[in-house]
């Protein structure tokens, strides 16, 4: 298959694609080759005071943007969605030499990021404050106004559906935005920057600046003019992000974290659907997923014949050239991440893990790993406790729900759950118990733009999708209004 043309190279600042101010550029890497795709115009910090600077313009009171009406800005939001559907190809073209993720599997990203924007557009005109019966002779009402610029941090793993998510609520709310995608992946969201100009969004409004996280990412999350920062990433920087935010100007946080997140195979599940639903739930998107069902807990009767056809299915994974029609798993995103995979396998066969299947690279070019099953697995050991992101399934047996319960909270994470029973108690019990902000009852990665989605515990801190979300990037005002005299 012909690869696409990369047209969009450079920092998209007050809508114009432009050099860095240091002229300095980085490669984008294809995953499956390890070879250079193109490079980069690389931001820095001095980027990102240009395009906060074209952000806070576009903010200001009186601009194109603020004087929109809020049904205009659900308009801008559907044109862009129209274009992104328009260039779907293109766009999963670009995302799978980008990011390594299979062709076809890129169609569907495409399509939920033309959902969510389409989700979010209905929402401009509907976000409103309320009346408020308060003592005294006054009239008093609420106003739920934009928190202005916001800065946005994301990762590879979904490069075009974070950028989704993140645009989808800020201009809705009628935010600014200046966004850095990951240095691994940004050509998709270089070319949706180009979408937002021919969509006709005023300028400065969006702004896109690639670049790496300790410079162009610390340099937005520092910024003093900018008063939120959303950020998907690894509990590590999150950590980061909030005390930066915390040590400039006390900006708003949300942040979407990793997970540990426990998947709970009842004896009542059908074992065949179980297996599948299990597999896919930790093997999609190459393992790196945020929410993967990356603990398998499977019941004492049915864990062998569980385990059995589990590594049957693993086996059977087409892994390989992310453009041909049948593969199902591409590389890993680069090799330090291709290399942390490997060194949590090998952690896992060290401590005592029973390797079924795979645990090793596949080929010699590119950063594929095949399909790897450990059964036997306990809860102590590392590959129990970190975030593998990874094609690694671990399983792990268990005998009661109250156990489960007990185990599957037993993680410093909170992102998901996932439960398959036929008995309505079993599962609604699990899902009040189990300490996640997502609980999927025999399904699993059902992630919809009307949900929230977000974690308890150090998965994350607010939430992004659904209703919900749109409040990250808003704030209250109350105003009061003296009157003569009580009414
Ligand atoms: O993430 P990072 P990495 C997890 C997963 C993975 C691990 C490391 O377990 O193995 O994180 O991946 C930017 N200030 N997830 O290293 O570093 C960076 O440039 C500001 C889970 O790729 O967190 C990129 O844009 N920004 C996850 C973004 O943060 C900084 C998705 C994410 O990179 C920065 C990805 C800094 N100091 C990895 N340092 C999920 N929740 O889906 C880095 N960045």
């Amino acid at each position: 298959m012909a690869l696409p043309e990369i047209k969009y190279t450079k920092l998209f600042i007050n809508n114009e694609f432009v050099d860095s101010v240091s002229g300095k550029t980085f490669p984008t890497v294809n995953p499956a080759t390890g070879k250079k795709i193109v490079d980069i115009a690389e931001g820095d910090k001095a980027d990102v005071d240009k395009a906060v600077a074209a952000a806070k313009a576009a903010f200001k009171i009186g601009s194109p943007w603020r004087k929109l009406d809020a049904s205009a800005r659900g308009k801008l939001l559907i044109k862009l969605a129209d274009l992104l559907e328009r260039d779907t190809e293109i766009l999963a073209k670009l995302e799978s030499v980008d990011n390594g993720k299979p062709f076809k599997v890129a169609f569907f990203d495409i399509a939920v990021s033309v959902n969510t924007l389409r989700y979010y557009a209905g929402w401009c005109d509907k976000v409103h404050g309320q009346t408020i019966p308060a003592d005294g002779a006054v009239f008093s009402f609420t106003r739920l106004e934009p928190v202005g610029v916001v800065g946005q941090i994301i990762p590879w793993n979904f490069p075009l559906l974070m950028v989704a998510w993140k645009l989808g609520p800020a201009l809705a709310t009628g935010c600014t935005v200046v966004l850095k995608p990951a240095e691994q992946t940004p050509l998709s969201a270089l070319h949706v920057a180009a979408l937002v100009k021919e969509a006709g969004v005023p300028a400065g409004v969006v702004n896109v600046i690639p670049g790496y996280g300790p410079t162009a990412g610390a340099a937005i999350t520092a910024h003093p003019n900018v008063s939120k920062v959303a950020f998907t990433g690894s509990t590590e920087v999150g950590r980061i992000i909030m005390a930066d935010a915390a040590k400039s100007n006390l900006k708003k946080v949300s942040l979407e974290l990793g997970g540990k997140s426990p998947l709970i195979i009842f004896n009542d599940a059908d074992v065949d659907h179980a297996v599948e639903l299990a597999h896919q739930a930790v093997f999609f998107n190459q393992g790196q997923v945020c929410c993967a069902g990356s603990r398998t807990f499977v019941h004492e009767d049915i864990y062998d014949e569980f385990i059995k056809k589990s590594v049957e299915r693993a086996q059977k994974r087409k892994v390989g050239d992310p453009f041909t029609e049948t593969t199902e798993q591409g590389p890993q995103i680069d090799d330090e991440m291709f290399n942390k995979v490997l060194n949590l396998i090998k952690s896992g066969k060290l401590e005592g893990a029973k390797l079924e299947c795979g645990g090793e690279r596949l080929g010699d070019t590119g950063y594929f790993i095949k399909p790897t099953v450990f059964s036997n697995v306990k809860d102590d050991m590392t590959i129990a406790k970190e975030e593998i992101f990874g094609p690694v399934q671990c399983v792990l047996k268990f005998k009661t729900l109250e156990e489960a319960i007990e185990r599957a909270n037993k993680t410093s994470y909170g992102l998901a759950a996932g439960i398959l029973t036929k008995d309505l108690n079993t599962a609604l019990v699990f899902a009040q118990s189990v300490e996640a902000g997502s609980v999927w009852v025999n399904c699993y990665n059902t992630v919809t733009p009307q949900t929230p989605f977000g974690g308890y515990k150090q998965s994350g801190i607010g939430r992004e999708m659904g209703e919900v979300s749109l409040k990250e990037y808003l704030q209250v005002k109350t105003v009061t209004v003296q009157l003569p005299y009580k009414l």
